[in-house]
């Protein structure tokens, strides 16, 4: 078989568009047999377009299909004048394509498209768009005799560039001079019943779906590298509601690092808490494995897929985690027969206590370990299509962190997920992808891989991160084991700023996971000698402090003082929760539920400020955010969020209050490292009077300068980990002096070794602010290839989920300049010079906000009424749409 045979006999589609001429109901056919397929495809989840020169009722009143979904149905009539969708109800009025004639489009073939077409077949692609279906998963049947340049879909799908991944054949009796592309297979009305019927087929025998090659939603990973593999494996880790898998290939491999990991579900006591490992799924018995492969993450459609190179029939696998069913994943495989062999649906993880057993006809499994646990409940079949072994799994995950799971608990889910079947729960899954992208998403035409890297960074924070009512988002998310799911201030100022803008209920939940461990905060404060409440640096189930005392650098045993000293984490969270409800417009939020939080916090700074004699407030012992400098004095970014920290929560006590009004009074006492000789800050006292070493002299960053000097080395010197004065920037502009950014830039730029993944993103943020946006981009860029390339050679052991928050930052508040002050969106947006327009879709203030922009304006969308300030124009309020010039 050749490869464009191949392409349309091998492959399952998610949307066919025919030509009605080639059913041959118009010349006396009957209708019941196309009807019925069309039916059963529509209910099986594909799409359906018909294209016709006949008008609605002549091609609805003889195909009479009247699908209940999840395949549509869709009705493209007068020659590609109208386009409906088919309900239960009939056809409604979709699109009706305007006034002048089309041109043939920029195929560069010849002929003369007649005028409806191509856009018509943009629109029937759009709406495949919205469910999640690229045009790499259409298949186009034409029917018409004579040149191509007659005419039909396979004309249309060949003239527009939108199209051209789609898979065109024609089965008219004789076709001269087709476009390239297109492949001829004849037979008339007989061969598209027969084509229509393969897709059926497929489905019935529960054939692994396609999946859709488009270089814009997909990442790629082929070849047999071993070192690789664990890198690859956390890259593709998918992951909904609150639990995720990782990417590892389905066979027992060299170095592979299966898990199945819970949000917020630990086990161990004190620094040893760590998530526990669920029940794995995605086992199967391959002999002989793969030797070569080709694996690919679709972020369009949040499913992965893995075809074998060299080999007929091939190993293939899909597998998704339902984005629309928390905790149910589901997986299709299948290889020549004799090769695959199912085994137990659920595999033993590595630790916690395991029982199984069967329940209804499924088998389930359960880890637990102390209180918590994650069970697993399983329904498989196998199955044959010629030569082929098909396996089908669907699994359904249920996890309590304080009680023993049930496993009947998730039976519902498993049998729901059963009942609908893989297919619809595949079109269920493209669909929710779809919305998501449709209100959150990037477009830099200038530069795809920008693009599908922001993307793929998008991805993972959904993917990575709970859902419910409190979230716990751990430093690599839910993709290996570094750093055992604590959560750091990454989840606070890197990650729910991204999130807030993507789904503001998992930012609020985020803030809630907090606040519930409230009382832990107060008692470490308490234990320390403090009033109010003291958060962890890291933090588990229980909120105590779980921050290791030694750790290795290089092999060397070092002790970890972060625990003791990087206090900042407590004002970051009170900044995460007024920063939360700033930009989701929650206006009671903080002087409601998150009060306390705001109150203790500040309790906490007033009474750990020591005040001078000359009545000027210090706090020290500290590690700021670079720590490579240890037990600092007035580190300017601890004690400018400190001093943030007690003005805001200054406001939400009565003006008379007398507690209020001494934070307001020790706030502007506190010593904030200014330094109107440079205009810029002193990172902490002493800072300028280190070595002034600069990353020119050691190592092109990033670089883990610690490893490369030595700590005692390092310490002694003015280089640094990462932004620590920049992130005062960053967070609490409004408490910095004028002009100060830029001479920060400078100063500290060329210190920066990057030695944390954390570093390069918000560098990149401060970049695009201080109008610096070129340079801006190269530091972006090296956030983006933090894990994509395994920059820190750190990814096999977990994707680094700040970075992508900081990458959103950056995009956002960076390049587009969106900051949100007053209940008004303000935009200063900052284009690098390769790139001609940037559009970001997100949300901000209860609304979703579509931005287009270029060097000349910002064309502005939203869903609702949005103030709205570009520069330092006026505030204007936009419902609809707008376009906003831009001042050169
Ligand atoms: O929170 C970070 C810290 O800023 C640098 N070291 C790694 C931690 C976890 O990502």
């Amino acid at each position: 078989m050749n490869d464009p045979e191949r392409r349309w006999r091998e492959r399952t589609f998610e949307a066919v568009v025919f030509d009605w001429c080639a059913t041959g109901v118009s010349h006396g056919a009957r209708a019941a047999p196309i009807r019925r397929r069309v039916a059963m495809l529509c209910a099986a989840g594909a799409e359906v377009a018909v294209m016709s020169d006949e008008d609605l009722d002549a091609v609805d009143g003889r195909l009479r299909v009247r699908p209940g979904g999840p395949g549509r149905l869709w009705l493209c009539v007068s020659g590609g004048l109208e386009l409906y969708g088919v309900g239960e109800d009939g056809p409604r009025l979709r699109w009706r394509r305007s006034g002048h004639a089309d041109r043939a489009g920029d195929a560069g073939w010849a002929g003369t498209v007649p005028a409806g077409e191509p856009d018509a077949m943009r629109a029937i692609l759009a709406c495949f768009d919205e469910r999640g279906i690229g045009a790499g998963l259409v298949l186009v049947v034409g029917g018409r005799s004579g040149p191509a340049g007659e005419g039909g879909p396979g004309g249309a799908i060949a003239s527009i560039v939108e199209a051209r991944r789609a898979t065109a054949v024609s089965v008219a009796p004789e076709c001269d001079d087709l476009p390239p592309g297109v492949a001829h297979l004849g037979g008339g009305p007989a061969t598209l019943l027969h084509l229509l019927d393969r897709q059926v087929r497929r489905r019935r025998h529960r054939r692994v779906p396609a999946m859709d090659g488009d270089p814009a939603w997909t990442i790629r990973e082929t070849g047999t590298d071993p070192s690789r593999h664990r890198v690859t494996e956390t890259l593709f880790t998918l992951g909904a509601g609150g639990f995720a898998t990782r990417g590892s290939v389905e066979e027992p491999a060299h170095g592979s690092v299966p898990l199945v990991l819970a949000a917020g579900i630990y086990t161990g006591t004190g620094s040893e808490q760590h998530l526990l490992p669920g029940p794995r799924w995605t086992g199967l018995i391959l002999r002989p494995p793969p030797r070569e492969d080709l694996r690919v993450l679709d972020l369009r459609a949040g499913v992965l897929f893995r075809e074998e190179i060299g080999h007929s029939p091939p190993v293939r696998t899909l597998r998704l985690a339902c984005v629309s069913r928390p905790g149910v994943v589901a997986m299709r495989a299948e290889a020549g027969v004799g090769r695959l062999r199912a085994g137990s649906p659920l595999r033993w993880p590595p630790e916690g206590e395991v029982t199984e057993g069967r329940l209804d006809g499924h088998d389930w499994s359960r880890v637990t370990s102390g209180h918590a646990g994650v069970a697993a409940v399983a329904a498989q079949r196998t199955g044959r299509d010629g030569g082929v072994r098909t396996l089908e799994r669907i699994v359904a995950y249920t996890a309590d962190p304080a009680h023993r799971p049930v496993p009947r608990g998730a039976v519902a889910a498993l049998e729901a997920a059963g009942e609908v079947g893989f297919d619809r729960l595949l079109a269920e899954q493209r669909a929710a992808w779809a919305a998501r992208w449709e209100a959150v998403d990037v477009r830099i035409p200038d530069d795809p891989e920008t693009q599908l890297a922001v993307r793929f960074a998008l991805f993972h924070l959904w993917s990575n991160t709970g859902c419910g009512e409190e979230v716990a988002v751990g430093a690599r998310g839910l993709s290996g084991k570094a750093y055992a799911g604590h959560v750091f201030w990454d989840a606070d100022v890197f990650v729910l700023p991204a999130l807030v803008s993507m789904r503001p209920a998992t930012a609020r939940a985020m803030v809630v996971y907090r606040l519930r461990r409230l009382a832990a905060a107060r008692a470490r404060a308490a234990a320390l000698g403090f009033s109010g409440a003291r958060f962890p640096w890291e933090s588990a189930t229980t909120g105590e402090e779980v921050t290791p005392a030694r750790g290795h650098l290089g092999g060397e045993a070092v002790a970890i003082l972060t625990g003791r000293m990087e206090e900042h984490i407590t004002a970051d969270i009170a900044w995460a929760a007024a920063h939360y409800a700033r930009w989701s417009g929650d206006d009671g939020f903080l002087s409601g539920p998150a009060r306390p939080l705001m109150i203790e916090t500040a309790r906490y700074w007033a009474s750990r400020c020591q005040v001078d004699d000359a009545g000027r407030a210090h706090i020290g012992p500290v590690i700021g955010p670079d720590e490579y400098h240890e037990a600092v004095t007035d580190n300017a970014f601890t004690n400018v969020m400190a001093r943030w920290n007690l003005r805001r929560a200054a406001e939400l006590v009565s003006p008379g209050d007398e507690e209020g009004r001494r934070w307001r009074v020790l706030a502007d006492r506190l010593v904030d490292g200014y330094d109107p000789a440079s205009g810029g800050y002193e990172q902490f006292a002493g800072y300028f009077r280190l070595e002034p070493l600069t990353m020119a002299q050691v190592a092109v960053p990033p670089v883990a300068a610690d490893l490369l000097l030595g700590r005692e080395r390092l310490a002694a010197t003015q280089i640094i980990k990462q932004p620590d004065v920049l992130m005062l920037h960053h967070l609490v502009p409004e408490e910095t002096e004028a002009g100060s950014l830029e001479a920060d830039l400078d100063f500290y730029g060329p210190r920066t070794a990057h030695g944390s993944s954390l570093s390069p993103a918000i560098t990149a943020c401060s970049l695009a602010r201080a109008g610096r946006p070129d340079e801006a981009l190269s530091l972006l860029r090296i956030a983006l290839a933090m894990d994509l390339e395994d920059l820190t050679a750190t990814t096999a052991t977990g994707l680094h989920m700040a970075t992508f928050g900081g990458v959103w930052q950056a995009l956002l508040t960076g390049f587009a300049g969106a900051r949100v002050r007053d209940g008004t969106l303000c935009l200063d947006p900052r284009l690098p010079e390769a790139w001609g327009s940037l559009g970001v879709r997100f949300r901000c203030l209860g609304r979703r906000v579509r931005l287009d922009i270029t060097r000349e304006a910002v064309e502005v969308r939203t869903d609702g009424a949005l103030r709205l300030r570009l520069g330092t124009g006026e505030p204007q309020d936009v419902a609809g749409s707008a376009r906003l010039p831009r001042g050169r």
